[in-house]
C-alpha cells in the first residue's frame, strides 16, 4: 500500500519533528476503539497509572487493530519507510478537571534505542484541545542533542519517573498539537514535548504508538514487537505474529498488567544502564 503523506508533509516532518493533524479514523472506528478503552478502564479496581496502560496492543485485540491500522501505517511509512515494527504503546489519559500533566522531555532520553529511526503516532480518541491539555511541542528541537533530564517523581506527572528536561522552553517556541477524535500527530523521538492540565469537562485520551525501523536496536529488548508492515531483515527482536485472542477483559487485564510491569522495568533498567 503506498504511503499517504505528500513530499511537503515529509519535508515538514523532517524540518519540524512534528506533523499534524493527520485524519486516520472514521467516527465509527473512534467509537469502537473508545469502547475498547472504556472496557479496559472499567476493569481496573483503581485509577490506572500510565505504566499500567503500556503495551496494551499485546493483550487487547482492539489495541492491536489500532496499532496496525492501515491509515496509521500509511502515514508512518512516509517518515520511516516500508518496514515498520511496533515497539511499544502507551495511553495518556487526563480525566476532566484533573491535575495531571506531562513535563517537557525528549523520549530518546530513556527508551534505550540506538537510533532516531523512531516515531510516535499519537492518536486522539477524544478531543485534544488547549483546554483539555493537548500535547505541546517545540518544533525543530529534534535536531538538538539530548539535554539533561531530572527525575522529579512528581505525583501528577504522567511520566513514569516525572522526567523533566533541564532547559527553559519559552512559550513562543511551542506549538499546541490540537487534534479532533480520529486525528493523529507524528512526533520525532527527540523532539521536546509535554502537555498541561485538562481544565475542560471531558477526558483527554491519547493512544501513543511507538514505531521503529527494524534496524533500531534496544539495549535490553524485553517484550515482543509486531511487524506491522514490510519485513524485519535484522532480527533484533522476538515477534508477536498473531493478534491477541479476544479474551474477556479481566483475563486479558491480568496478563497485561504483568507485561506492562516488565516493560516499565525494562525502561528503568535501560535508563540505569545509560547513566553508568
Ligand atoms: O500525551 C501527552 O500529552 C504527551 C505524550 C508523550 O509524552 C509521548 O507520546 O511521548
Amino acid at each position: 500500500m503506498p504511503y499517504s503523506l505528500t513530499s511537503e508533509q515529509v519535508a515538514s516532518y523532517e524540518q519540524q519533528g512534528i506533523l499534524f493533524p493527520i485524519a486516520v479514523l472514521q467516527d465509527e472506528e473512534v467509537s469502537h476503539f473508545r469502547s475498547g478503552y472504556d472496557d479496559l478502564i472499567a476493569a481496573f479496581d483503581h485509577k490506572p497509572k500510565s505504566t499500567e496502560l503500556g503495551v496494551t496492543h499485546l493483550h487487547f485485540r482492539w489495541a492491536w487493530d489500532l496499532v496496525t491500522h492501515p491509515k496509521v501505517l500509511n502515514a508512518v511509512e512516509g517518515v520511516l519507510g516500508p518496514d515498520l515494527l511496533v515497539w511499544a504503546s502507551s495511553i495518556f489519559v487526563k480525566p476532566p478537571s484533573d491535575p495531571s500533566y506531562i513535563s517537557f522531555h525528549q523520549d530518546g532520553t530513556y527508551w534505550g534505542l540506538d537510533s532516531t529511526l523512531v516515531t510516535t503516532a499519537w492518536i486522539a480518541l477524544s478531543p485534544s484541545t488547549i483546554k483539555s491539555g493537548c500535547m505541546r511541542v517545540a518544533p525543530g528541537t529534534q535536531r538538538d542533542s539530548i539535554h539533561p533530564h531530572e527525575e522529579t517523581w512528581a505525583e501528577d506527572n504522567l511520566l513514569s519517573r516525572g522526567q523533566e528536561i533541564q532547559v527553559d522552553i519559552a512559550d513562543k517556541d511551542v506549538v499546541d498539537v490540537v487534534l479532533q477524535p480520529g486525528e493523529m500527530s507524528l512526533h520525532h523521538v527527540n523532539i521536546i514535548h509535554g502537555s498541561g492540565r485538562n481544565v475542560s469537562n471531558e477526558p483527554r485520551i491519547g493512544f501513543a504508538v511507538r514505531y521503529i525501523d527494524p534496524q533500531v536496536k534496544q539495549t535490553a529488548p524485553g517484550h515482543p514487537v509486531i511487524v506491522a508492515r514490510g519485513k524485519d531483515r535484522y532480527g533484533h527482536y522476538d515477534h508477536m505474529t498473531e493478534p491477541p485472542p479476544k479474551m474477556n477483559v479481566t483475563e486479558a487485564l491480568s496478563k497485561h498488567l504483568a507485561a506492562a510491569e516488565i516493560h516499565a522495568r525494562e525502561i528503568l533498567s535501560t535508563q540505569a544502564a545509560n547513566e553508568e
